[in-house]
């Protein structure tokens, strides 16, 4: 009997099509309705599921009787419940290192959007309202030798370090776990305690997973030690910063601008985040090239047949017998 596999969020039907031979495969889409329905109605029969920004816990998958394997085609793995996958002994595999540079050009990218305020610009250009030379209140602040403070210098963290070290000159503070000499040597890099990094760095970027000990990492107290100049970059996870507190922040001021991939509740369709010129909004683009994402469906893929043929995945996250 052929093994089935359910792509579970929008996947190319063209990464799945050589392997129909060998396997049953389901491709819910919204062009066929609604996905949830869609998902609910296969699950059961699936051997191995391939895709991304699905919550799946025991209430999506008590009915997936025969799960070897879940594909996840992202880096971050906080949708998934691991202890469930882990008690029903279902292998969880993630797409780490191919979206590593993609993901450090989109920080790059709300770096000098917010800086150079050039959404709010180009709209006011666009609305016809250029008349006459642009006065003072229009003026952004720069991004060349400024200090960039990384919490959680990974691999993101450390694509971005570069970006601003070789390509703006900037200083590099960074926080977290474990110290990476290599880097501090090679960058110029500073290991400072957290409030340090708030307080002194023009730019702040958390880069880390989202997990019990990085939820509100970015709360009131720690926006309240970023200076009224001073710029957040969110690229990692919406929870990792405080919204609320945030948005009192960018409203009051007492930071610069924001510059937002990621968000509490996604996606976000209305929010008072809508309402202010001072921040960058963006829908969850870390990853979203068509180079990127197709590399990183392609290491799912890799991942998922491992699995489901009894080989060891090269991504496995997380699995005990
Ligand atoms: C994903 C991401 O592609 O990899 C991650 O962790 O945040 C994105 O790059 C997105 O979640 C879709 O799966």
């Amino acid at each position: 009997m052929k093994k089935t596999i359910l792509a579970f969020s929008r996947v190319s039907p063209s990464l799945l099509e050589p392997y129909k031979d060998d396997y049953e495969v389901i491709i819910i889409s919204p062009e066929l309705g609604d996905m949830d329905a869609q998902f609910e109605a296969a699950i059961s029969n699936a051997h191995g599921l391939i895709g991304g920004s699905r919550r799946l816990g025991e209430a999506e998958l008590a009915a997936a009787v025969n799960l070897e394997i879940v594909s996840s085609i992202s880096v971050g793995y906080d949708n998934y419940d691991l202890d469930y996958l882990n008690r029903r002994g279902i292998m969880l595999t993630n797409t780490p290192d191919v979206l590593n540079e993609t993901t450090a050009d989109l920080a790059l990218a709300l770096i000098l959007a917010t800086a150079r305020r050039i959404p709010e610009l180009d709209s006011w250009t666009k609305e016809g309202n250029w008349t006459q030379t642009i006065d003072a209140s229009q003026f952004g602040c720069d991004v060349h030798g400024k200090t960039l403070g990384i919490i959680g210098l990974g691999k993101i963290g450390e694509a971005i370090a570069r970006r601003g070290r070789f390509g703006f000159g900037m200083t590099i503070l960074y926080s977290g776990n474990s110290r990476k000499p290599k880097l501090e040597q090679e960058l110029g890099a500073r290991f400072v305690p957290q409030e340090e990094l708030l307080s002194a760095s023009d730019f702040v970027c958390p880069v880390v997973p989202l997990t019990d000990a990085t939820r509100n990492l970015i709360g009131r107290k720690e926006l309240a030690l970023m200076g009224p100049e001073s710029i957040l970059i969110n690229i990692s996870r919406g929870p990792v910063a405080d919204q609320d507190a945030l948005i009192e922040a960018l409203q009051e001021k007492t930071i610069r601008a924001a510059g937002l991939d990621v968000y509490v509740k996604e996606p976000l369709t209305n929010s008072e985040l809508f309402n202010l010129r001072n921040v960058v909004t963006v829908p969850h683009i870390g990853s979203a090239t068509t180079d990127t994402r197709n590399a990183m469906a392609k290491r799912a893929l890799e991942n998922l047949l491992a699995g489901l043929e009894g080989r060891q995945p090269r991504d496995l996250v997380h699995f005990k017998k």
